[in-house]
């Protein structure tokens, strides 16, 4: 794919000198490995979603705290910050886009799936010890980079105003799934509740812990570092540990459209709790031991409905492949739900074990 040169100049690079190709398979931003041809260093480059990331500044800043103060807290940690422009700023603006610039890890791998448990126990433990380092970094310095990300309330309410305001054909069709997922508001009074708990406390979270946001060494699966850090920013611990449940328990992904396929591994959950407690066991508080199980219900549930949303809405947000594609991954989701409910006491039994 053709990046236009200047923006490579930017970071003191030379358009010659790379094969510029698409990247990955997130959904947010564009992303682009600049693979050189002279066996020089590899690079990924990334235009940011300004629609979805309206502040790009505040990604940037957020970052510079944290690499900053694990420079000092934990100085062989391997953080991995993006490359500074030759002007300074990590972030080049290039006709209203914004792009930077990462150090690309070689002999690593994103797995978009787990297939085994070690990998789901590295992949947790990464984002267990992110968090453990960072649980003493002074929050009022942070600002969200999107705001109200994980805010369930706010959620559920946008939920409510897509019921209302969707197409007919679109109301009609996903009635059944609507009715379903609102049968489910337990789980949104639930965290309307935990939010008063004081020891509900905040910490730097990362927002989006999906495996494929990990980088694992692609011969022996070891964790060596999360990417994927725009979303890095307080938060609550239900937002990262539930979206390793949602995303590394299930032998298919919430693109998977056979529902049957859908099953909780034990081991697999049994891996990931394992590799997060690792790291934060002694970290948590009272309030956070008990909302454990509580943290993959939150997330799936959480985003269940916003593929629900967006298919309710037409589709604005998640890019689609066919026009039913949200839809049947907001039923993927209910279904995730559905599977986990019924195993939720063996599934506490391995929390117990695992404290
Ligand atoms: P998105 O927000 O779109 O998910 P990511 O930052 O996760 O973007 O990058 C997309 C994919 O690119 C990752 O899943 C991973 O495969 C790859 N990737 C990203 N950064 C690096 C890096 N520094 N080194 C190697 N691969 C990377
Ligand atoms: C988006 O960029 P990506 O694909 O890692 C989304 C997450 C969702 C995820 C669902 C900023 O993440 O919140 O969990 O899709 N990121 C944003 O696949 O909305
Ligand atoms: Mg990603």
């Amino acid at each position: 794919m053709i990046v236009h040169p200047q923006i490579l100049e930017a970071f003191d690079l030379k358009e010659a000198d790379y094969d510029a190709l698409r990247y990955g398979s997130g959904h947010i931003n564009s992303t682009i490995h600049l693979k050189s041809k002279k066996r020089g260093k590899d690079y990924i480059l990334q235009r940011i979603n300004t629609h979805v990331f309206k502040r790009p500044d505040i990604i940037d800043r957020n970052q510079r705290l944290a690499a900053a103060y694990l420079k000092k807290q934990a100085p062989d940690y391997f953080f991995l910050s993006p490359v500074p422009t030759v002007a300074g700023p990590c972030l080049f603006e290039w006709q209203g886009e914004y792009w930077r610039l990462l150090p690309f890890v070689k002999h690593t791998v994103a797995v978009n799936q787990a297939d085994n448990p070690r990998q789901a126990f590295e992949a947790a433990q990464q984002f267990g010890r992110l968090a453990r380092l960072l649980s003493g970094i002074d929050l009022r310095e942070f600002q969200p980079s999107i705001p109200n990300f994980h805010n369930l309330t706010l959620r559920y309410s946008s939920f409510q105003d897509a019921i209302r305001s969707a197409s007919e054909e679109r109301r009609e069709a996903a009635e059944d799934l609507t009715e379903a997922f609102l049968n489910y508001s337990g789980i949104a009074v639930r965290f309307e509740e935990l939010k008063t708990d004081k020891d509900f406390r905040d910490r730097l979270m990362h927002h989006d812990t999906k495996i494929n946001n990990v980088l694992l060494d692609d011969k022996t699966y070891e964790g060596i570092c999360v990417i994927d850090l725009d979303t890095l920013m307080p938060g609550k611990l239900i937002s990262d540990l539930g979206d390793m449940v949602r995303t590394y328990v299930s032998p298919v992904s919430e693109e998977e459209q056979d529902f049957d396929k859908i099953v909780i591994r034990d081991d697999y959950y049994e891996a990931l709790m394992q590799g997060y407690l690792s790291e934060l066991k002694g970290d948590l508080t009272p309030t956070e031991k008990e909302v454990l199980f509580y943290a993959g219900q939150f997330i799936i549930y959480m985003q269940g409905i916003r593929f629900l949303t967006d298919y309710l809405n037409g589709d604005v947000y998640y890019p689609v492949k066919y026009p039913e594609h949200n839809y049947n991954r907001a039923k993927n989701q209910l279904t995730l739900l559905q599977r986990l409910n019924e195993r939720e006491a063996a599934l506490r039994r391995i929390i117990g074990g695992c404290l």
